[in-house]
């Protein structure tokens, strides 16, 4: 987007926010009150934190838990308002405010965000993590990873604060999609980087990339066949309603990014700078259990209401598309240049090594 769109956009935002109603949008004009009246309470600073989902997802469990955490220990100094989904906008529209300092902390997932920083491509390729979600863990807090991402985010004017597993990529569709043959023509709606249509064409499909508001619509209407996502979002979107199939290929981990305003980031206090590291690591295993356990229980809700039937890819199955997906690596590779060959290498072998160490 250029830049006097993207000041359109912020400045739109910021409209919102105010309208919104939220407290003072400037950390500076809280501590700056709070200095000129020595003996009134000082006011709470206000950070704002934007989700690419609804409330009662993966990813605001996440903010609930980083709010509760953050207030606590800051004992009554920071306020964290939470941003569900709809409140702001669509994912690139987020990420966009962020960068301008409209808000402070937000959730930016590759499969949106490999627009801005093509690297990040990388989490959308099919067949890269392990399907243990242990060794992706180990995989994904590595500081060896972080730092040949933080810079990238850095030239986008974005911290990295940590890299989340949501749950398993789940196929949803009007049939079972056990073969690359299945996949032929199949209208799959994919988010809107665009490595993500070239994974689903290596299948044969025809992928659509749109944002995650049109998807329910989009099935309803019958623009496209089916969509991709972890569980407990085809079953809060009510995605399931218009499927009759969820296959399970274990293909890929949903990732997202937890990022923060690097300008903002860069200013905080070193406590606050501090609180909010610690915090983003202790969240990276919480997390973890809370997905799986969001995960089962809204496939068994699901499963329980009928009308949706599990598929689960055998081990032949799923190796006849892994070796459909490999030469989509050369597409990532053409487009992320050698800083997203570097990035692969390095998560190949740490996945390969956690998984030794876990078999071992
Ligand atoms: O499919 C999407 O676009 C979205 N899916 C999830 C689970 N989270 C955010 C993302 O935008």
């Amino acid at each position: 987007m250029n830049t006097s769109l993207r000041r359109f956009s912020s400045l739109v935002a910021v409209l919102a926010l105010v309208l919104a109603g939220c407290s003072d949008p400037s950390n500076e004009a809280a501590e700056s009150e709070a200095e000129s009246q020595p003996d009134a309470a000082p006011e709470p600073v206000t950070w704002r934190f934007a989700l690419e989902e609804i409330e009662g997802s993966v990813q605001d469990a996440y903010a609930q838990e980083f709010k509760r955490r953050i207030e606590e220990r800051s004992d009554g100094g920071i306020e964290v308002d939470i941003y569900p989904y709809g409140a702001l906008g669509t994912s690139s529209q987020l990420t966009e405010m962020l960068q301008d300092g409209a808000i402070e902390l937000a959730f930016a997932s590759p499969g949106h965000l490999a627009d801005a920083i093509p690297e990040v491509g990388v989490f959308t390729l099919h067949f890269v993590l392990s399907d243990n979600t242990e060794v992706n863990r180990q995989v994904l807090s590595d500081e060896r990873v972080l730092d040949l991402f933080q810079p990238l985010y850095n030239d986008e004017d974005m911290q990295l604060l940590g890299i989340v597993q949501e749950g398993w990529m789940i196929w949803s569709g009007d049939k079972p999609l056990r073969s690359p043959e299945d996949f032929k023509d199949f209208r799959i709606r994919t988010m809107t980087s665009p490595i993500l249509v070239n994974s689903y064409e290596a299948y044969g499909a025809n992928p659509t990339p749109t944002p995650y508001s049109e998807v329910y619509s989009g099935l309803q209407l019958g623009q496209i066949d089916g969509q991709v996502n972890p569980i407990f979002a085809i079953e809060e979107m009510s995605f399931y309603e218009e499927q009759d199939y969820l296959t399970s290929a274990r293909h890929a981990q949903f990732i997202s990014t937890v990022i923060a305003s690097q300008d903002w980031y860069a200013d905080l206090s070193d406590e606050h700078r501090e609180l909010v590291d610690s915090v983003s690591a202790e969240l990276n295993d919480w997390i973890d259990a809370v997905q799986i356990q969001y995960n089962e229980e809204r496939l068994q809700k699901m499963l329980d209401e009928g009308g949706t039937e599990w598929v689960e890819l055998t081990d032949a199955e799923r190796e006849v598309f892994r070796e459909a997906s490999l030469d989509v690596r050369d597409v990532y590779i053409d487009n992320a240049g050698e800083s997203g060959k570097e990035i692969l290498d390095t998560i190949l072998e740490l996945v390969e090594e956690a998984e030794a160490e876990t078999e071992g």
